[in-house]
């Protein structure tokens, strides 16, 4: 069978987004799931790296039988109209469209559209695809998909949801990943200035249990590792220098780490690494801390969320403040780029913010990503904002809006929040400080500077104005909504506005392009 997988692109130039400049992650779930599927041709287009007409362009020239695509929450609008693209291209019964990941997994209902789906696939992709697929290469009918576990998909008469997919494989019982799919996006991908850059992803799920995040719930609190043996087979493999590393939580256990350093050592394997990780472990681990950037780590992004105990307590962190602050000291020691996460709340006010700049500045924080704390589908924050939500388009989760009411009006909000961004040069005195310890990791990406660079001229203007964001709530949030009078107004509005399904796959223009352009 031809088999195309599409990554969605953001939905307009300009938008704001990691994959602007920060980090544009390959495509892992696809080259994933492709290794299972060894015998049928398969490709991939990543609709991030190519112009607007590839999309039709590929599926005029392959003629795929199955197009899938993957998505965020963000992402869903685009991965939908993607898939619609393909079908009315191909021909509805010709070609057969299904979608997987994070937001189809957490809530599937946003994908019930019946003629552009003909499957969602639920939790941990790599089994499910490989059954699917050889269940319609041996004619098996489209809409009698029963037997096989972690789908939902119409039967003809009503959506069905299959027998969840169990989560319980060996990750070193997967082949690795199809890389070679990527060969024309080669040199592509980076991390700020380190490109090209590797993906690989160690470790599925984690442990603790953070009201704001999926990922527990996505692979229901269980954790499982890729043996030392594995990684590093996985890291021979790759040319790139610099390889980021997937896991939502790198930092586990103290076991698989050491084992881990002893086989980068055993073989000798040179590269620079990323990772993320949580403050705590890093404080409980000193000489594991130093071990791992001997072996290579380079960068950390850790989510330390906020310094004030009460929030963190109420975001179920299960760390506290001083671990944030002692971690930051022990990295910056260690040469160890910090990229902090910090969550602004829609109910700060303006000693909050104060507040919460004053830490980074303190903590010297090599890049400081500001989000704003929002109910991702999934979450059990979710469950909680539901009757206070304002919106749920789902372009408006990118942690970079507010979704539920603001205790600012939404002005000063916006105006306090992109501060955070703008007061922050990258070339800052902690910056600089790594810089002047990590020759190793500036002479293996002085190239990527020069794209880095291009990205910053590009998107900070975007990123460090207010006005983006209260533009991209025209006609959808009230521009004057404060805690005070949101549940009234917003009731009389009918809180939930969703966005129409765009008909192209770039159709969609949210957020200031004029800065961009
Ligand atoms: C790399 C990454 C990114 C990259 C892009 C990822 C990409 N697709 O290229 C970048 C840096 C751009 C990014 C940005 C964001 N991200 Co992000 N990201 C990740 C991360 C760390 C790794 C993704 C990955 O490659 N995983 C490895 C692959 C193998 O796993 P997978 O994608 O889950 O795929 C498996 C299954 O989901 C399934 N599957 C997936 N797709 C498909 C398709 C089909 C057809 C099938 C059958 C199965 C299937 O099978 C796969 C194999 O088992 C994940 C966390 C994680 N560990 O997964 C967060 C994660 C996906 N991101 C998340 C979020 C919230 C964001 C942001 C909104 C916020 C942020 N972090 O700043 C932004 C949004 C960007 C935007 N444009 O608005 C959330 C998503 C939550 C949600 N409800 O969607 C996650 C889960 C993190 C978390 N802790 O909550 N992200
Ligand atoms: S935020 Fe990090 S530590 Fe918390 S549950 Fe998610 S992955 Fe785990």
């Amino acid at each position: 069978m031809r088999i195309l997988f599409v990554q969605p692109a953001p939905f307009e130039p300009g938008r704001l987004g990691l994959e602007n400049a920060i980090w544009l992650s390959e495509p892992a779930a696809f080259t994933s799931l492709a290794a299972m599927v060894p015998d049928h041709e398969c490709r991939i287009l990543d609709l991030r790296l190519e112009p607007d007409s590839a999309l039709n362009r590929e599926l005029l020239a392959f003629r795929p039988d199955i197009v899938a695509v993957s998505c965020m929450t963000t992402d869903s609008y685009q991965a939908m109209a993607i898939l619609q693209c393909a079908k009315n291209t191909l021909g509805a019964d010709k070609v057969f469209c299904i979608a997987g990941g994070h937001h189809p997994s957490l809530a599937p209902y946003d994908f019930h559209q019946v003629s552009i789906i003909d499957a969602i696939a639920i939790g941990e992709g790599e089994d499910t695809f490989k059954e699917l697929v050889a269940h319609l290469d041996q004619g098996g009918a489209r809409r009698k998909l029963q037997r096989i576990d972690g789908l939902c998909f119409f039967d003809g008469a009503e959506w069905v949801t299959t027998t969840k997919r169990a989560q319980s494989r060996s990750m070193d019982s997967f082949p690795l990943p199809d890389r070679s799919l990527l060969k024309k996006y080669s040199g592509s991908y980076f991390f700020m200035s380190a490109m090209p850059m590797g993906s690989l992803s160690t470790s599925r799920g984690c442990a603790y249990d953070c009201n704001f995040c999926g990922i527990w719930e996505f692979y229901e609190k269980k954790v499982r590792f890729l043996s030392a043996a594995r990684i590093c087979d996985a890291l021979e493999a790759m040319d790139e220098s610099f390889v980021m590393f997937l896991d939502d939580n790198f930092l586990t256990s103290q076991k698989r780490l050491e084992e881990l350093c002893d086989e980068i050592e055993r073989r000798g394997i040179r590269k620079l690494y990323g990772a993320q990780g949580r403050a705590d472990f890093v404080v409980k681990h000193p000489e594991l801390m130093a071990r791992l950037r001997k072996a290579g780590l380079t960068l950390l992004i850790s989510g330390y969320e906020t310094n004030d105990e009460q929030g963190l307590a109420a975001l179920k962190k299960s760390s506290v403040a001083d671990a944030n602050k002692i971690a930051a000291k022990m990295l910056n020691d260690l040469g160890i780029a910090i990229f902090g996460i910090f969550m602004v709340r829609p109910d700060f006010t303006h000693a909050d913010f104060d507040f919460l700049y004053q830490s980074i500045d303190e903590m010297r924080i090599t890049l400081p990503i500001i989000t704003i704390h929002t109910p991702l589908p999934g979450t059990q924050l979710r469950k909680l904002a539901q009757g206070n939500l304002l919106t749920e388009d789902v372009r408006f989760f990118d942690l970079l809006h507010a979704v539920t009411p603001t205790t600012l009006s939404r002005e000063e909000f916006y105006t306090r929040f992109t501060e955070g961004w703008a007061k922050r040069e990258w070339r800052n005195a902690p910056f600089l400080d790594f810089v002047k310890k990590r020759p190793d990791f500036m002479k293996i990406t002085w190239r990527g500077l020069i794209h880095l660079t291009q990205m910053l001229v590009r998107y900070r203007p975007v990123a460090t104005s207010p006005e983006s964001h209260l533009r991209d709530e025209i006609g959808i949030i009230p521009a004057d909504l404060t805690v005070l009078n949101a549940r009234e107004k917003a009731t009389d509005k009918a809180p939930i506005k969703t966005a129409p399904l765009p008909s192209s796959s770039k159709g969609l223009r949210i957020i200031s392009d004029q800065a961009a352009e």
